[in-house]
């Protein structure tokens, strides 16, 4: 089962309870997508944007624009069945072709190091661990990961005395496939419990430049285009630029985006996305978060509100939280890894940028160490350059097919 499977469920009527929080009268307007046509319907006729603008700016107060849209969600069916269309299924070697493609430049520094360390010597020694562990360190695997395959390379070594160093390559490929199957032990779709009749909600986390805003874009895309209803919230509010830009990948992805101004309260905004997604039947809400705050206990406090207004309308929500760490910046990934998990509860991640660096061993070191499973990462700009993340598939893009 894969995924989007776990969206396609009975849509019930949606139980929204009345929040006991005072909310502000604000503005709120939505840019409504004109594609696909199932987003189209969902929005109240009086809120579509015209052609020009794209947006409209409703002075109504959250709660009466809630009401207006519970109405709307009582005359839809009870069931919407979603269409799978085969054709969108991704061809697996075009898949590959891809992830090979994004992670040639990991790949390259990997088994260039890999050939120096080993050069010359025929049997795994001593010296050719030294050089093994210091190359896993400069591929930016971090050291406490290296540490264990290097152990777990030790007690083989010492087995198996005139281990050759032929076999290092296979060895290796090994460890790192038991290390990443260790820390994604809960298969393909860890985490995700959808009520029926709610969204599944998902809070987007990192710092500034991490690619949160451009991963909730592909995301959204690859959800719209299985049938999904996604609502977007752009509880980034700390820079106009960072709305417009959510805003053009909202509508190029065909999601729904609720904003409010510049300066505003993200809590609020937060708020008032997955009032209005429970009242038109999203499938899933996709948070923006800022990623930069006058400073980081500023960032942190704001992100512990998000997520408890969020529980206000939806109990359980945000049903995960994602951090996005841009995969390029190496041991700097590991160091906003251990802040944001310790400031608050990290579910899932995704490593971006992976297409410009050589430093794709983060995706090792770091699933082992935090022991959070990497669900997707990122390899170019473009909307399709999500990928899954699959740890089979990551290690074979990396060292090839396994030889048994
Ligand atoms: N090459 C490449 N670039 C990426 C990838 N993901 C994001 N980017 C680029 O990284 C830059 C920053 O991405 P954003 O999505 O704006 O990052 P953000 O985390 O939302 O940043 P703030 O809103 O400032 O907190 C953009 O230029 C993106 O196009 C990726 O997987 N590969
Ligand atoms: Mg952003």
């Amino acid at each position: 089962m894969g995924f989007f499977d776990l969206f396609k469920r009975k849509k019930t009527e949606p139980k929204v309870e009345e929040p006991k929080i005072e909310q502000p009268a604000v503005e709120v307007s939505e840019v409504a997508p004109c594609e696909p046509e199932p987003v189209q319907e969902c929005v109240p006729e009086e809120r579509v944007a015209d052609n020009a603008s794209q947006e409209v700016v409703a002075e109504v107060p959250a709660e009466q624009v809630v009401v207006e849209e519970l109405k709307i969600v009582e005359e839809k069916p009870q069931e919407v069945a979603v269409e799978e269309d085969d054709d969108d299924e991704p061809n697996i070697e075009e898949e590959r072709k891809e992830l090979e493609a994004g992670l040639e430049k990991t790949k390259e520094g990997f088994f260039g190091r890999l050939k120096r360390a080993i050069a010359g010597r025929t049997t795994v020694d001593a010296d050719v661990l030294d050089d093994l562990e210091e190359m896993l360190i400069t591929s930016d695997v971090g050291v406490e990961t290296t540490v264990k395959i290097i152990e777990a390379i030790e007690a083989r070594v010492a087995r198996d005395k005139y281990m050759n160093t032929s076999e290092l390559n296979d060895i290796l490929r090994e460890e790192i496939a038991y290390l990443m199957e260790e820390s994604h032990r809960s298969t393909r779709d860890f985490g995700i419990e959808v009520k029926e009749g709610f969204p599944y909600v998902m809070m987007v986390v990192g710092v500034n430049g991490a690619g949160k805003t451009t991963t909730i874009g592909k995301l959204a895309a690859k959800l719209t285009r299985a049938g999904r209803k996604v609502y977007i919230g752009a509880a980034d509010t700390f820079r106009a630029a960072a709305i417009d830009q959510l805003a053009v990948w909202a509508e190029r992805a065909g999601a729904t985006m609720v904003r409010q101004d510049m300066g505003s309260d993200p809590a609020s905004v937060a708020y008032d996305t997955l009032r209005s997604a429970v009242a038109n039947g999203a499938d899933v809400v996709l948070i923006d978060t800022a990623g930069r705050l006058h400073n980081k206990v500023g960032l942190m406090k704001e992100l512990t509100k998000i997520r408890n207004v969020m529980s206000k309308v939806i109990p359980d929500a945000p049903h995960e939280v994602m951090l996005v760490l841009d995969g390029s910046t190496g041991q700097n990934a590991f160091e906003q890894a251990k802040q944001f998990t310790e400031a608050t509860q990290v579910t899932s991640l995704t490593i971006t940028k992976l297409d410009g660096t050589a430093k794709g061993g983060v995706v090792i070191g770091i699933s082992d160490k935090f022991h959070i499973p990497v669900r997707y990462i990122g390899i170019g700009e473009g909307i399709d350059q999500l990928k899954m993340f699959d740890r089979k598939e990551f290690v074979r893009a990396l060292f090839g097919d396994a030889k048994n």
